[in-house]
């Protein structure tokens, strides 16, 4: 497979959409609810997804896609070359600030992450890695990543995983929020992964993501010596949701270890 001109389309095609969605600002956004009041969807989430899903058919009409808007292939494995789209993560930041989000996107062959890219928008930043071969800033080469501890850590995790919540004992995170030097939320899973590939923050932490949120991140993070699992410190399968724990390499295991508790739950 030849991974370099599939890594020169998608950048262009990425390109392309962030111009696209930069030229939205001024115009009026159709804005939709899907599985609840907060849970937010724009007409321009939805061209974005069917902008990348046209060009990847024209070229590659072999490649199957996984895109969140429902506009790509049904899904029971990963079996061949596979497109991870989300079109816009951070859809409320979009919507509210029109900053904080990103194109997120992965290029997976049989389950393996081969490709990531996540451009910000608004920065002009481009993110890119190809496994094996490094990763990237807008074309500059992004240095490994260096052990810390989490005294030392600014960590990114969302308020709610620190109250009472249906998906772990909020009593492991009070600990972690605590010890940590400090705590952010971007609001955008994409550009938390980033941000722990270029060093602005220490680890990001979500209780539940879809494989389009993360797919991207993953190469890139991974390919700097970040590691990504869930948060029993199992590998992601990139099918359905999960929750996500990135972090530098010692920070990982000291998290979960630590304070997540591996093993005990
Ligand atoms: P989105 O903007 O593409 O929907 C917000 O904290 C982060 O979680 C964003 O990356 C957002 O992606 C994602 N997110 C929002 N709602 C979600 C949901 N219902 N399931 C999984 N991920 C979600
Ligand atoms: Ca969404
Ligand atoms: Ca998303
Ligand atoms: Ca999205």
């Amino acid at each position: 497979m030849n991974w370099e001109s599939i890594d020169a389309l998608a950048k262009q095609w990425v390109k392309e959409a962030g111009e696209k969605i930069r030229s939205s600002f001024d115009k009026t956004l159709n804005i939709q609810t899907k599985t609840n009041p907060n849970d937010l969807v724009t007409n321009i989430d939805k061209e974005i997804e069917q902008f990348f899903i046209s060009k990847i058919r024209g070229v590659y009409p072999n490649h199957k896609i996984m895109g969140e808007e429902g506009f790509g292939d049904e899904f029971t494995s990963h079996e061949g070359i596979v497109w991870l789209i989300d079109p816009i993560d951070g859809t409320m930041n979009f919507i509210h600030q029109q900053r904080n989000f990103a194109i997120s996107l992965g290029v997976y062959e049989n389950g393996i992450g081969k490709i990531g890219l996540v451009y910000d928008v608004v920065h002009d930043e481009l993110y890119h890695a190809i496994r094996g071969r490094g990763a990237y800033m807008n074309g500059m080469p992004l240095p490994q990543l260096n052990e810390t501890t989490v005294k030392e850590a600014i960590i990114a995790l969302n308020a709610t995983w620190v109250m009472e919540n249906k998906r772990i004992d909020h009593n492991l995170m009070i600990p972690l929020a605590r010890d940590a030097r400090g705590t952010r939320s971007y609001g955008t899973a994409a550009l938390e992964m980033v941000f722990v590939a270029t060093g602005r923050i220490d680890a990001y932490i979500s209780l539940r993501l879809a494989p389009w949120d993360v797919s991207g991140g993953s190469v890139i993070v991974e390919e700097l010596g970040g590691v990504v699992t869930n948060l029993r410190g199992r590998k992601l399968d990139y099918l359905g949701q999960d929750s996500l724990l990135v972090a530098k390499p010692g920070l990982h295991q000291t998290i979960l270890r630590d304070y997540l508790k591996e093993g005990k739950w």
